[in-house]
């Protein structure tokens, strides 16, 4: 059962939930990824597991043709074994003391930048995102809340004059209290 759900006025449905990103029955779901798409540990680790060779594969050959993949900007897979036809790698901010504000604007341009590509690019109906740059990358769960909830809002702002091809949103994230924060800062905001 989702932690929030809730269908604007142009029927994009967003929801919250908990659980394994890599279980998804969605189009794309999101890899909280790096600059050289080494899917290591974390939620990359799980997706590049689950979906198989060809994951990691595809990503480094992305990285030899176009190079690193820059904080804020997105590198797209095939889904390889998993359920979802694409994988949309995007690479969160490393939480930096000093520079917390900078990293708040770049994980919201992160999350409008998934949003962008799976609609305008991948032309998806869902899309799946975990809870980018929250866990090795250090940042605070509240700010990364904040932040992925102003990178939704300013995605649905545009929505609603362009042709925007999502109709379910899904956040999602294997952390109790992560799910719980996403759920308390979307409530009444979306
Ligand atoms: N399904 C859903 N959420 C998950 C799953 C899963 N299977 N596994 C973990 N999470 P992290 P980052 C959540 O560390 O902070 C990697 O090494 C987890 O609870 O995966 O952006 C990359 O290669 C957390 O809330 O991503 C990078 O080097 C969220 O995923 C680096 O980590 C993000 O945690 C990226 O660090």
């Amino acid at each position: 059962t989702p932690w929030f759900d809730h269908t604007t006025r142009e029927g994009i449905q967003i929801v919250v939930a908990h659980g394994d990103i890599t279980q998804q029955q969605v189009d794309a779901i999101a890899n909280a990824a790096n600059e050289s798409l080494d899917h290591g540990g974390g939620v990359a680790g799980a997706i590049s597991k689950a979906g198989g060779p060809s994951v990691q594969k595809e990503s480094k050959d992305h990285v030899r043709r176009h190079g690193r993949v820059r904080v804020s900007e997105t590198a797209v897979t095939s889904g390889g074994k998993l359920p979802c036809e694409y994988i949309i790698h995007a690479v969160g901010p490393k939480w930096e003391r000093g520079h917390e504000e900078m990293n708040e604007r770049q994980l919201r341009k992160t999350c409008f930048n998934i949003l962008t590509k799976a609609s305008a690019t991948l032309r998806a109906q869902s899309v799946a995102i975990p809870a980018i740059s929250s866990g090795i990358f250090g940042m605070p769960k509240q700010k990364c809340a904040d932040a992925l909830l102003l990178g939704l809002q300013q995605f649905l702002k545009r929505a609603k004059s362009s042709s925007c091809t999502l109709r379910k949103i899904i956040f999602i994230d294997m952390d109790q209290e992560t799910v719980k924060i996403l759920a308390d800062t979307f409530n009444n905001k979306v």
